[in-house]
């Protein structure tokens, strides 16, 4: 077999002028024309709006190559596509030998017309604005969705990823382009299309392992099969048709160690080779793939409560920690392993064992999959519907089909692969559009076909083993009432504290089985903001500031919670961190709280780990992969093990979560103290943390406390032996401290305010920093006077972070930081930082 990248250096042209210019593939026209000059970064100010009209062209990507005789001259010759976006054909040597329909198929093109010596391929993408606005003209009766500040019509109507037409997080840039590799494969014979696996744990270290090997060929004859495993070989002979056949081999394995979560245990991979050779063949198609062994169920099972949502792996039930991923940038050209590698270093860094890839983006690369496995991350993934309502004639049903039938069986191996979820909002959407609320039976019907018809059955079909969820959110399958708000069956979305402006307590009034998605909006760092809004524009009220919030209400309600909960930032600056801070003590109060409810609860997921471009959002992650404070807490409230802290119904508790299959012992210290740092109150208890648990460790009603819940806040200290060494803290990944991996014996902190912080006289802590070397490093070192909250040490226009940030300062306190730059990039000097680092916390925001 021979394979050629045809990756490379391609060229763009314009249909409607005929003017070209170089585009590098894998990539994107906008990103050619970025490149190229004649668009503006749409990233900058408002140049989104003057790239509008590249969506509405049509356009071909073209190369030529040189191929040599003996590979034009093999029997079997494809092109394969990784992703084509979107709608348009493809050309080769002048003939159309494939249609490009939705970019969530991979495209295995007939091209044995190629010739020796020179050829040329031609990709037509069409405007996928027109071809929506076509296939909307001749709809029978409308199919509403929602749409956003910035968006293309009828998004709902192409099989395109859904918030490239534009979202209340992202713009609207309707490029298009091809991803995920382009190559020539030439042989002769049957070639491999997909391989699957099914491994059944017989104890002991012994698995068997099922394989089917997918095969495609041009001609019937025989092939030899042979699949290889940790020096254990299988081999078939099969006879195929023309067309696709499909082959089976078993293999028993032993000594096979299983593939755990992120802070379960660790993630072995095995290495699986699988060959078919025809009978004229003197080479063999591959296929190579790492595959996991691990037990995976989901149990969704009636019980006192209504019906639970768990993710039990290898026998333990997990509580599902981490967030939403949406695409990893909102110009495909940037969708390369190093940035998804970084995102997703990220998640693992801060303690999250779990993501939910969102319905409005797409199936992701094989590199994210990739490292999800290695990284231990476990993968909810909704298929590609999302807040709308979608078609439901045979075209576009069997669209749907083909594209799970690529996807399920491209993905259904990958050992972080935990769930199947049939769309975002999908259902509850039914619900939301004057045409659905007045003509329901129809969309429910056209729901139906489409989820449980097309998505549901080819999932149940070709991954039987994994479990369907029928949209996020649901009370489960078979049951089709609203679920947004239930919080006692299945997964729900919690968004009344951000869309309907609730008091971050709101929380504190639902207990859900499982929370697939809540959030709260922040600005960005100033970092950020400086790149995108031009001088004079760094105002949140500015044009270019207000074109990066996407969210109709989003800097209302900011604003409007600041009032709320802090004293009024003196400027701009303090306004961006401070709104980072709110972010992070909203989602903290959600986590901590649904934590203490282990069991009933089982899983929380935040809206949303990344962002597509530079702007407001309520992702963790700003555009440029930094960390906000949101992020720095999430690594504090992730942790195995925490003590929540809440007040609910004028009473304080102390919580202790263990998550790990360790007993946890200790004492608890109990600090009620003033803002000067001096102890209104202290109490010693003994803490008793079983394995897998949530534990009450000590509760006051606020009127029992010494002193008025304005004048103090609550500092506790967990000093604690476990019955074992923890598994290895995921943060040393990133080079971030650990915080109870590795060891028996470990302190843990956390602090809460028993009212709005507006309302405390908070002392001026008086923070002290200087920077010194330590074995050839900067060290980042802080003192406090008096306790200081969220201290963050900023650095402007230096690639990288400290390691920590919006933490708490005890008086009398040192805080050693060290600088994390980012991959690839030096370790600044240390006149740099001492330059660049600006230190705030709380009292320095407002005068
Ligand atoms: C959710 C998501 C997204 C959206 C977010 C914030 O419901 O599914 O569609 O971006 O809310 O509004």
């Amino acid at each position: 077999m021979s394979r050629i990248e045809l990756g490379g250096a391609w060229t763009l042209i314009r249909v409607g002028d005929k003017s070209s210019r170089p585009i590098a593939i894998p990539g994107d026209i906008m990103s050619a024309l970025v490149a190229s000059g004649e668009l503006a970064d749409p990233f900058l100010d408002r140049n989104e709006l003057a790239a509008q009209w590249v969506g509405r062209e049509d356009w071909i990507l073209a190369r030529d190559f040189v191929l040599d005789a003996k590979t034009a001259g093999r029997a079997d010759i494809y092109l394969d596509i990784g992703a084509l976006d979107t709608i348009g054909e493809v050309r080769l040597n002048g003939t159309v030998i494939g249609k490009g329909e939705s970019m969530f198929l991979g495209l295995r093109l007939d091209a044995t017309s190629v010739k020796e010596g020179n050829n040329r391929i031609e990709v037509l993408i069409r405007s996928p604005e027109k071809a929506a606005l076509e296939k909307a003209s001749i709809l029978p009766y409308p199919v509403p969705l929602s749409t956003y500040p910035i968006s293309s019509p009828n998004r709902n109507l192409i099989r395109k990823a859904q918030c490239m037409s534009g979202w209340d997080w992202g713009p609207c840039l309707m490029t298009g382009g091809i991803y995920d590799g382009i190559a020539l494969v030439a042989l002769d014979g049957p070639r491999i299309d997909y391989v699957t696996t099914e491994a059944k744990d017989l104890g002991g270290g012994l698995w068997r392992l099922d394989v089917h090997v997918d095969l495609r060929a041009k001609a019937p004859g025989r092939a030899a099969i042979v699949a290889e495993i940790k020096g254990r070989k299988a081999e078939v002979l099969v006879d195929c048709p023309a067309g696709e056949c499909r082959a089976g081999l078993s293999l028993e394995l032993d000594d096979i160690e299983s593939w755990w979560p992120s802070g379960y245990g660790e993630q072995p991979l095995y290495e699986l080779l699988v060959k078919a050779a025809g009978p004229k063949a003197n080479d063999a198609h591959e296929m190579r793939k790492r595959i996991g062994f691990r037990t995976l169920e989901v149990l969704n099972e009636a019980d006192a409560v209504g019906s639970s949502l768990v993710f039990r792996v290898n026998g333990r039930r997990i509580f599902a920690k981490g967030a939403n991923w949406i695409p990893a940038d909102a110009l495909p050209s940037r969708w390369t392993r190093e940035r998804i590698e970084e995102l997703l270093l990220s998640a693992k860094a801060a303690n999250m064992n779990m993501l939910r890839v969102w319905g409005g983006g797409r199936y992701e690369s094989e590199d994210f999959y990739e490292l999800c496995d290695e990284l231990g991350l476990l993968v909810w993934q909704d298929a590609t519907f999302s807040c709308a309502l979608y078609p439901s004639e045979p075209a576009f049903l069997g669209l749907v089909e083909r594209e799970l039938r690529h996807q399920v069986r491209r993905l259904r191996d990958h050992p972080s692969l935990a769930l199947w979820c049939g769309n975002n909002e999908a259902l509850g959407a039914i619900s939301w559009y004057e045409e659905s609320k007045k003509n329901p039976a129809r969309y429910i019907v056209d729901y139906d076909r489409l989820n449980e018809g097309t998505v549901g059955r080819s999932i149940r079909e070709l991954d039987p083993g994994r479990s369907f969820w029928p949209s996020s959110p649901s009370a489960g399958p078979g049951d089709f009432s609203d679920n947004w708000h239930s919080d006692t069956r299945g997964d729900m979305h919690y968004w009344s504290v951000w869309h309907e402006g609730r008091p971050f307590s709101a929380y504190l009034e639902v207990q859900p089985r499982f929370c697939s998605e809540f959030g709260f909006q922040s600005l960005p760092s100033f970092k950020t903001a400086s790149s995108f809004a031009p001088e004079g524009e760094l105002n949140i009220t500015s044009p270019a500031f207000e074109h990066h919030q996407r969210h109709p209400r989003g800097n209302s309600l900011i604003i409007e919670t600041m009032t709320r909960y802090f004293r009024m930032p003196r400027g701009f600056r303090e306004t961006l961190w401070l709104s980072q801070v709110q972010q992070a003590l909203a989602i903290k109060t959600a986590v901590e709280y649904w934590r203490s409810l282990r069991d009933r609860c089982m899983g929380v997921l935040y809206w949303q780990l990344n962002d597509v471009w530079p702007g407001s959002s309520w992702s963790s992650l700003e555009y440029d992969g930094s960390w906000k404070i949101l992020h720095h807490e999430a690594r504090r409230f992730y942790d195995p093990l925490i003590v929540s802290l809440f007040v609910k119904d004028r009473v304080v508790y102390a919580m202790g979560v263990n998550d790990t299959d360790r007993h946890v012992m200790g004492v608890l210290s109990i600090r009620i103290r003033r803002f000067d740092g001096s102890i209104a109150m202290d109490i010693d208890t003994d803490a008793d943390l079983p394995p897998e648990s949530s534990t009450l460790l000590w509760k006051a009603p606020i009127s029992d406390l010494p002193c008025r819940p304005e004048d103090v806040y609550l500092g506790i200290r967990l000093e604690a032996t476990s019955s074992g060494v923890l598994p290895e803290n995921p943060s040393l990944v990133f080079g971030i401290p650990s915080l109870s991996g590795g060891r028996a014996e470990f302190i843990r902190r956390n602090q809460l305010f028993l009212v709005e912080p507006k309302r405390c006289s908070l002392a001026d802590p008086r923070i002290e920093q200087k920077i010194v070397e330590e074995e050839g490093t900067p060290v980042l070192v802080l003192t406090a006077r008096a306790p200081a909250f969220w201290v963050t040490a900023e650095v402007d226009g230096l690639a990288g972070q400290w390691d920590d940030a919006g933490f708490y300062m005890m008086g009398r306190e040192e805080r050693r930081l060290r600088f994390l730059p980012r991959k690839g990039q030096p370790m600044p000097s240390k006149a740099e930082l001492e330059r660049a680092t600006r230190i705030t916390h709380l009292r320095a925001s407002y005068d």
